[in-house]
């Protein structure tokens, strides 16, 4: 093996089951929402790790967390490497925690070969990947990004209302610097893959030059509330009903449609009773595809389908996209050092596209940026049965050190 050092896979292992036990859930998984107490200690925690590493840590209007290592020229434009330390309600222990971890592992490596890189280095978490408790995803690498306004961010509110400024200020990383695109190098992210690619193909690395298009949908379905025992079933006007023929035709619609995929992944009936035909019901879309063109026709289709159904149904209806952003390709220099390091650690590799969106996807507007993907066990994520592999981080590992380090030599 070249001067590239080693990074220690039983200490990247060992951090990520101590994050792991941040927001632990019964089943094994992890519970740590945005802005919540959880993610509150899990950024303390990381923190404590940073400043212990070395690093100068900062915090920015969004609650990013940067940790900074210097370089020699240490005017140069950084390399950053970050993902998202927050979860899913039934997250796992690698979507997102991999990739920040990874990237401290990078650093703990290099302070112990005592190895002081041409430009500096920053270890980024990014607020608010997930976008299960304040819609829209990425809200933060998307205000970084200058796709969305920073106090249209703050407004944003989740279930219960509670608006995202004041939950940032109550656990304290509500930052006073700016969130807003840095003049870095390049960016580059390590993740579990979430899907089933590599694990069936045998491959250790995904070289991931792009990621699918994102969108997402608030659905409405209004009929009228009525007595479940007196209305005679041609008089009802069923929300519920309504909302189930939708959802079978959006499935029909995306299984008929080669590489689209669609969602719902929550419905409500407010106020709804066991005795109550559901007067009004609510659900979230979500649909993506590789292609903008296909994506559009997909959704024009739904639309009129779904139209037909309410109107079949005697239901008002309200289909509103939320949030989308667009499929995407990576940065040309990036992903060939992640290539080039994949093939230098002499692991199985191969190009994708990413069927999930990651900061990397909005990053990547600002920043030249690409990502690194390992396997993750029957491409389970949002689950809390996720699981890597200690050997696939470590090795994931190791190749974001390669790519960090080809790039900040560079
Ligand atoms: O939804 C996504 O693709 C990401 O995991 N937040
Ligand atoms: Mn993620
Ligand atoms: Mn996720």
């Amino acid at each position: 093996m070249d001067s590239v050092p080693r990074i220690n896979g039983e200490r990247l292992w060992a951090s990520l089951m101590a994050m792991a036990r941040i927001g632990a859930t019964p089943a094994g998984g992890c519970n740590r929402q945005a802005l919540t107490d959880a993610d509150r200690k899990a950024r303390d925690l990381f923190c404590r790790w940073c400043e212990e590493a070395g690093l100068a840590v900062e915090i920015d209007e969004m609650g990013c967390i940067y940790a900074r290592r210097p370089g020699r020229e240490d005017h140069l434009p950084a390399v950053a490497m970050g993902s998202h330390l927050d979860t899913q309600p039934t997250g796992g222990r690698f979507d997102g925690p991999l990739g920040v971890l990874a990237a401290l592992e990078v650093v703990r490596t290099l302070n112990d070969a005592d190895i002081t890189t041409r430009r500096p280095l920053v270890v980024v978490n990014w607020t608010n990947e997930e976008g299960c408790r304040f819609a829209p995803a990425m809200l933060a690498s998307g205000v970084f990004a200058g796709v969305f306004d920073r106090d249209w961010a703050y407004a944003r509110t989740d279930a219960d209302g509670r608006r995202f400024g004041d939950e940032l200020a109550r656990i304290g990383y509500r930052g006073r610097l700016p969130c807003r695109a840095r003049d870095w190098r390049c960016h580059l992210e390590l993740h579990i893959e979430q899907g089933p690619v590599l694990e069936r193909e045998g491959k250790v690395i995904g070289v991931v030059t792009g990621a699918q298009g994102t969108r997402w949908y608030d659905l409405v379905l209004r009929g009228r509330a009525s007595h479940a025992g007196t209305t005679p079933m041609e008089l009802r006007r069923d929300a519920l009903a309504g909302a189930a023929e939708a959802m079978l035709a959006l499935e029909r619609r995306a299984r008929a449609t080669p590489g689209a995929v669609a969602t719902v992944g929550t419905l409500t009936v407010p106020r709804g009773a066991r005795n109550i035909v559901p007067g009004e019901v609510r659900l979230s879309v979500d649909l993506r595809h590789p292609e903008e063109t296909t994506a559009d026709a997909l959704e024009q289709a739904f639309a009129e389908e779904l139209a037909a159904i309410a109107h079949r149904r005697g239901l008002d209806h309200a289909f509103e996209r939320i949030w989308a952003f667009a499929a995407l390709r990576f940065d040309e220099v990036c992903i060939e050092a992640v290539r080039q390091a994949a093939a230098a650690e002499g692991l199985p590799w191969r190009e994708m596209v990413s069927g999930a969106g990651h900061d990397s996807c909005y990053v990547a507007r600002v920043v030249p940026t690409a990502m690194i993907f390992v396997p993750c066990r029957e491409g389970l994520s949002h689950n809390e049965a996720e699981w890597c592999e200690p050997e696939h981080c470590a090795a994931g590992a190791q190749v974001l050190l390669r790519a960090a380090l080809s790039m900040a030599e560079s």
